[in-house]
């Protein structure tokens, strides 16, 4: 990929985070995600709804932070009622002081928050050169760990290589390109980049758990509150967009920095969520190496078991995820069966003739179904709006659909739910249909009266 593709796709924060930013809404597509043709028909499928009682589902959004003052999130914010705020007491004995709203695994006790990490193979590198920088390869025994070093090495260092001659000219670029270009060559891609020290615990320690503090917002809320709005954003207002489901409380738990999530954030992250009473966790975030793989999948099937649904963005990189994992994924290579609780959601746009965005990773095994993803106008920090693009949004819509179903039809488990979701979809011929097990774009219409269905026949 070119610097400028690369720059393009990546802009601020979207290598990192799957997404792209657009600063304005366009023309003809507000809330067309919500909308027939090629939306969900989420507007038709509340016609359905009309005399029908919701009950409140809390999905948690691991991501980079929520602004939880924000006009469109007013009321849809998750609030740990046996907590009391800011008294220094874990008052409801969950291992988590003051966490009123969520928890932030990127900061420390001190309030001090971590904004820019490394990526996962800049990490590793910085491991494993400790033992094989400077040997004679001809000393050194070739197995997989040498192989993963050689590997790591090569990746750090054409990174490096393609962003180096740009710092000689940071100046002919906008504030943005240029602190992109900076946050890749200092922090990023920086072994030297000791990317837990303000934190203080150890990553690889996953019984070291008193780390973090209750602020759910961070220094760079914009990813997690696009996430949450569209999930959960005020209906109807003529403020932003839509939400998804009109009757869902967030909670945010902030993981994901400027860099890769750490594995043992993620893994904690879900155990918060699962046992704070979340029926839906959110993930848009992936990474292509995951050290500590089995212990987040660990995660997962202690959510699985608790019937909490995993949704996780496909990721951004236009690739076959059946060949190429993104990690976390649902097919890790020691699973011995498939998660019942565990969706990957492509990225789908408004044109029915290019309905595949052009950056959305595929899998016939590995992506579960498509959701509009692309020209998605929804809640930024400071009570303002931007669109924006990815797998990043396609996710929340999803978790959004699981929530709003849930809501509605509380007698139905979420397994059920999830098998509806899949199974109501729209089918497109062609091209797109072998890009997802399903080779369909989520129909909240369709699954409405699904639930209906099933919702009769237990009466
Ligand atoms: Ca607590
Ligand atoms: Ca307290
Ligand atoms: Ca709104």
């Amino acid at each position: 990929m070119s610097l400028k593709n690369k720059l393009f796709a990546g802009f601020g924060l979207s290598l990192l985070f799957n997404a792209t930013i657009f600063s304005q809404a366009l023309p003809g597509t507000l809330n067309w995600y919500n909308g027939e043709g090629t939306g969900m028909q989420t507007d038709k499928a509340y016609q359905l709804l009309k005399n029908k009682k919701p009950k409140a589902v809390i999905v948690a959004v691991i991501d980079s932070g929520v602004d939880i003052e924000h006009e469109d999130l007013q009321g849809k914010i998750w609030n740990n009622e046996k907590e009391i705020p800011n008294n220094g007491i874990d008052d409801d004995k969950n291992g988590y002081i003051d966490d009123v709203h969520g928890w932030n695994f990127l900061g420390n006790k001190k309030g001090q928050n971590l904004e820019s990490a490394r990526l996962e193979k800049t990490r590793i590198l910085a491991k494993l050169m400790l033992k094989y920088d400077g040997i004679d390869p001809s000393s050194i025994k070739k197995d997989a760990e040498y192989e993963l070093y050689l590997k790591v090495k090569s990746e750090v260092e054409e990174g490096r290589a393609e962003f180096e001659p740009y710092m000689e000219m940071l100046k002919q670029f906008d504030a943005e390109t240029k602190k992109y270009i900076e946050d890749q060559m200092n922090y990023n891609l920086n072994v030297d980049f000791n990317d837990r020290a303000l934190i203080g615990d150890n990553p690889d320690d996953f019984n070291d758990i008193h780390y973090g503090n209750p602020d759910v917002e961070g220094p760079d809320a914009l990813h997690g509150t696009h996430v949450a709005g569209i999930i959960a954003a005020i209906r109807g207002n003529n403020k932003g967009g839509d939400g998804v489901a009109d009757n869902v409380k967030i909670m945010s738990i902030r993981t994901v920095p400027n860099g890769d999530e750490f594995d043992k954030d993620i893994y904690l992250a879900i155990k918060y969520a699962v046992d704070n009473g979340a029926s839906v966790i959110n993930m848009s975030f992936g990474k292509a190496y995951s050290p500590h793989q089995e212990k987040v999948y660990e995660a997962f099937k202690y959510a699985d078991s608790k019937g909490v649904l995993l949704i996780h963005a496909a990721g951004n990189d236009a690739k076959d995820i059946d060949i190429e994992p993104n990690y976390p994924t649902s097919m890790y290579s020691f699973q011995e069966a498939p998660l019942d609780h565990f969706l990957t959601i492509g990225a789908s746009t408004i044109k029915k003739d290019s309905l595949t965005a052009s950056f959305s990773n595929f899998g016939k095994k590995g992506v579960d179904i498509f959701a509009p993803g692309f020209q998605i106008y929804n809640s930024v920090p400071q009570s303002e709006y931007k669109n924006l693009q990815g797998t990043s949004m396609a996710a929340p819509m999803v978790a959004g659909v699981a929530a709003l179903l849930k809501s509605y039809f509380p007698s139905l488990s979420m397994s059920e739910i999830k098998s509806i979701i899949l199974s109501s979809g729209t089918k497109y011929k062609g091209e797109f249909e072998n890009l997802s097990t399903t080779g369909k774009v989520v129909n909240v219409y369709n699954a409405v009266k699904s639930c209906q269905k099933l919702e009769a026949t237990k009466n």
